[in-house]
């Protein structure tokens, strides 16, 4: 292969190329109230009723209700409560740290690109919700245990029955029927699947970005070697938006973000750009992959077109990656990887092969950086449902890190989750109100950022009381700062939770 990407792989890409946020809820230790009498009041009966589990202090205990259950801590909290003697009592909270999340998957170890966009970091804000329905418009798919929790029913748009090898056009089968030959045997689309939203937390296989959301299956690429047409790619996209499409039934589950991993020359494709318009006027955020041919990615589409977001790739120390499009009109960047070195420095996800049935393999192109931001995309979702193409792409390049731009071109920088998060609890318009001089700054509210490298222990005090400050200015107002998750991390590079 040398500094190829793999056959099959690069036509894939050169031929064609809510619901309610599962934000985690007050979390209670069972079974413990904490109480506060009155000074000099003698203790309710009620108390004398429950074991006294410690005194925090003269006027303050712990409590043991009666038992385990939330009713009888609350029934315990309402009784104490009526209580004159009493100032306050309530249930003893938990706290977590705010910080890295470590999924138990045992290929996370692996997956070094989660960690260079700092995915991790970011699912302490949110694990993504299953409101959200993602649309993958690629190869077809076929069952693969880390996916298939999942998977909403698809469709098959591929129409060119020289593509679809399936001998029945577009129906609502999204399965791939493969293909004995072994270089365009593998499903691509798998590949973006896993990177989005593989099952994650579940001891098999590999992490997704977003731990819920919900995956459309739409085949757009055929058998030979992933290749589409302007025609069905255009009907899948609008389909996969939840607009009506001539022959095709409704998709129940429309797409809230919808994710392109192809491409190919020339812009001039009306076609594409009133679909893409149509879905984006609905609110779905398209993001697409700049192109795998190290050049310009300006005449390249879907990259290239409005309303998309043009990702292009980095290798696994953050850098534009050697094969990857740039230029004006990319975006932002995200992992791709880069397999020359070899196969620890691709992006690793689920796959499926004619040969070897579902399995995990690495790859590296902007087909694997795209669905980094899309998987992103569907946490910021997951976390504000009005969120629209035009905001999210303004949080996505203006969150991302600039100390990774280039001179090549490389957009905004380097994907950064956890600041696009932020953004988006804070209502930030766009990302320049979270990223101010290297901190994440709004309306003088700090929500997190980076320390200069080695910048210790000093300059992490001095934040610390400028961020403290900023709290009691009542900075904290609009949500962001859920009980517990007020913990600065002096590590480097820090985060105000
Ligand atoms: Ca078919
Ligand atoms: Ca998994």
């Amino acid at each position: 292969m040398g500094r190829r990407v793999p056959g099959w792989f690069l036509l894939a890409l050169a031929l064609s190329a809510p619901a309610r946020a599962e934000v985690r809820g007050e979390e209670f230790v069972p079974g413990r109230v904490i109480v506060r009498y009155r000074i000099g009041a003698a203790r309710p009966f009620v108390t004398r009723l429950h074991r006294v589990e410690r005194a925090i202090a003269p006027d303050t205990e712990l409590l043991r209700a009666a038992d385990d259950s939330d009713a009888a801590a609350l029934a315990l909290v309402a009784r104490l409560s009526a209580d004159p003697a009493v100032l306050w009592a309530e249930r003893e909270h938990i706290r977590r740290r705010s910080g890295m999340v470590v999924a138990n998957d045992p290929y996370f170890k692996s997956q070094w690109a989660l960690t260079l966009a700092r995915i991790p970091w970011a699912w302490s804000r949110t694990e993504g919700s299953e409101g959200v329905t993602v649309a993958i418009l690629d190869s077809g798919i076929r069952p693969h245990p880390d996916l298939e929790p999942r998977y909403l029913p698809g469709y098959d748009f591929v129409s060119n029955q020289d593509f679809a090898g399936d001998d029945n056009g577009r129906d609502d089968d999204p399965t791939d029927p493969g293909t004995p030959d072994e270089a365009s045997s593998a499903l691509h689309g798998m590949h973006i699947a896993g990177i989005i939203g593989a099952h994650t937390d579940n001891h098999l296989g590999i992490a997704g970005v977003d731990w819920r959301c919900k995956i459309l299956p739409v085949r757009v690429l055929g058998v030979d070697r992933g290749k589409g047409t302007d025609s069905d790619i255009a009907d899948g996209i609008r389909w996969a938006a939840g607009i009506p499409v001539a022959g095709v039934p409704r998709n129940p589950n429309p797409a809230r973000v919808i994710n392109l991993s192809f491409g190919g020359r020339g812009t001039k494709a009306p076609l594409l750009q009133t679909a893409i318009d149509q879905a984006h006027q609905v609110g779905a955020i398209i993001v697409a992959a700049a192109g795998n041919d190290g050049e310009d990615t300006a005449d390249y589409a879907p990259a290239a077109l409005n309303h998309v977001i043009a990702v292009a790739a980095s290798d696994d120390r953050g850098q534009l990656a050697w094969y990857s499009n740039r230029g004006d009109r990319v975006d932002l960047m995200a992992p791709g990887g880069d397999l020359n070195p070899g196969p620890t420095h691709g992006v690793l996800s689920t796959m499926w092969t004619v040969k070897d049935g579902y399995t995990y393999v690495p790859l590296h192109g902007t087909s694997q950086s795209t669905p980094h931001v899309a998987g992103v995309a569907a946490l910021m979702k997951a976390l504000d449902p009005t969120l629209n193409g035009d905001r999210a792409k303004a949080i996505l390049v203006g969150t991302a890190d600039p100390g990774r731009r280039c001179e090549a071109g490389c957009g905004g920088g380097l994907l950064d989750a956890d600041a696009a998060l932020a953004a988006v609890q804070l209502g930030c318009a766009d990302g320049h109100c979270a990223r101010v001089n290297g901190f994440d700054v709004t309306g003088g509210c700090a929500i997190g950022g980076r320390a200069p490298r080695g910048g210790g222990f000093f300059w992490g005090i001095a934040v610390l009381g400028w961020a403290w400050a900023r709290h009691r200015r009542g900075c904290g107002a609009r949500g962001r700062s859920r009980p517990g998750t007020g913990v600065l991390l002096l590590s480097s590079p820090f985060r105000l939770g």
